[in-house]
């Protein structure tokens, strides 16, 4: 609970119906906060037109918020609205409920979802960059002075060679070479390399959010995420009906959580190509904690957008597999990779920001993977082991090497 009243913030959970904004809303909610969550219940709604759904049973919005209360949680209030589509009604929403700060989670995350038609592809692009552009104007529009914390990707940095180079936290330090030979530096956003249609509305959202503030003087604080693995933290825990969701299918499950899925009910961990690329990762307990970090340590009215590399640890996808491999004893697949993505990536990023604010990280060796085999196995009954390959191709070429015989 929060010690001083003042420092109590009132704050949107755009999307916190999700898996990251769920365990997010009641984490603030928690703290003291005053949580209202918006959401459309579009990813619920994904679930059902690919007909799979979450390994965990999730309950509806209404029964997690009565079951919050009942279990002693202080009130989180829900708005069901579609931040792409209803202006008029999010600008209502601001300019009533006057909140101080935003966090915005709701955009279509999944990169295989994005990469499995032109519809999807369209619809990817429209409800992102809509829904942040929105957020951006319905605050310009209100007079409001709102500070966003959004919910960017590790993802727009690119999984190209970055040379051994060390990411930096959003922001790049570059020497310009002038005509009289002299050369000046600056930093400039960090170049975008996005590798799905996914990866590259978030490398829209950081140019919106750079305009944005420069011309309107919007606070924003931009979290560029790993892949979040875990499913509940202490609050989701406190009642089977707050339980978060856990996606596994090939669209939406993300490459830990599926291994850690895979070897609960015995089926071969699913490793795209030769296992070689890296990539950022981060815990959800540690999520939710780098959000509240950020919504409690806000820019100030003058600052650029402030940029924070959200993850924890790297690793190759296929180490991943065999430590997966040696906890449990299952069998690792090597499959053709159905995304467009370079073999072998390195992977090396500051995230002092955060360890500088406290976060205290959670790693692979802190006994939580055998916490999640042991949830996946609770629910192994619900798996449609159909539905775990990933069949979404990123071109022709890689659909024809995934349907290869
Ligand atoms: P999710 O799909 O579980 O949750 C997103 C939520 O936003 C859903 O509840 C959905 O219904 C809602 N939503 C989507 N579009 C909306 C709209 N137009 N209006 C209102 N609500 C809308 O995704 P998640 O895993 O919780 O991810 C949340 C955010 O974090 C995303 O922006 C994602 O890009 C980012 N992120 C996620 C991960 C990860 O590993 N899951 C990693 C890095 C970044
Ligand atoms: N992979 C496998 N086997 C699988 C699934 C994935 O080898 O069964 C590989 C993929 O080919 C890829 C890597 O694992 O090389 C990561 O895939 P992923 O699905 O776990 O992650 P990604 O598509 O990048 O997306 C997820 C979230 C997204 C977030 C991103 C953070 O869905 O919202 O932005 O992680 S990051 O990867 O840092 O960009």
């Amino acid at each position: 609970m929060l010690e001083q009243q003042e420092s109590r913030v009132k704050v949107f959970v755009l999307g916190g119906d999700g898996f990251c904004g769920w365990p997010c809303a009641v984490n603030l909610a928690d703290a003291g906060h005053d949580v209202l969550i918006v959401d459309n219940l579009s990813r619920r709604k994904i679930d059902i037109d690919l007909g799979v759904e979450s390994l965990t049973p999730i309950a509806t919005i209404q029964e997690r918020l009565r079951a919050w209360t009942e279990t002693g949680g202080r009130e989180i209030r829900f708005s069901g609205l579609d931040i792409a589509r209803d202006y008029d009604l999010l600008l209502d929403l601001i300019r009533s409920e006057r909140p101080d700060a935003v966090v915005h989670f709701a955009e279509q995350r999944a990169a295989p979802y994005s990469m499995k038609s032109s519809a999807t592809k369209r619809y990817t692009v429209d409800n992102n960059v809509n829904g942040t552009h929105n957020l951006l104007a319905a605050i310009v529009e209100s007079g409001l002075d709102v500070h966003i914390v959004h919910l960017g990707t590790m993802g727009v940095y690119g999984y190209g060679s970055h040379r051994g180079a060390t990411i930096p936290e959003g922001y790049l330090t570059v020497e310009v070479p002038q005509p009289d030979g002299t050369r000046f530096t600056e930093k400039i956003l960090h170049p975008s390399d996005p590798g799905s249609v996914y990866h590259m509305t978030k490398t829209l959202d950081q140019l919106l959010f750079h305009y944005y503030n420069k011309n309107d003087g919007i606070r924003i604080t931009d979290l560029h995420q790993g892949i979040v693995w875990g499913t509940n933290i202490e609050q989701t825990s406190r009642d089977p009906r707050l339980t978060n969701r856990f996606d596994y299918d090939g669209d939406y499950g993300t490459v830990l959580n599926r291994f850690l899925m895979q070897a609960a009910i015995g089926y071969p961990l699913s490793v795209h190509g030769t296992g070689g690329q890296t990539r950022a990762f981060i815990h959800i307990r540690d999520s939710v904690r780098c959000v509240q970090l950020a919504l409690e340590n806000p820019p100030s009215s003058t600052d650029k957008v402030k940029i924070f590399n959200q993850m924890t640890e790297s690793h190759q996808v296929g180490a991943l597999a065999q430590k997966v491999a040696d906890l449990t004893g299952a069998a690792v697949n090597y499959l053709p990779n159905p995304r467009k993505e370079a073999v072998e990536n390195d992977l090396i990023v500051d995230n002092r920001c955060f360890i500088e604010l406290g976060l205290k990280p959670t790693t692979l060796d802190d006994g939580l993977l055998s916490e999640v085999v042991d949830v996946a196995r609770r629910w192994a009954d619900r798996c449609d082991r159909s539905r775990i390959p990933c069949v979404s191709a990123w071109t022709k070429t890689q659909a024809a090497a995934i349907q290869a015989p």
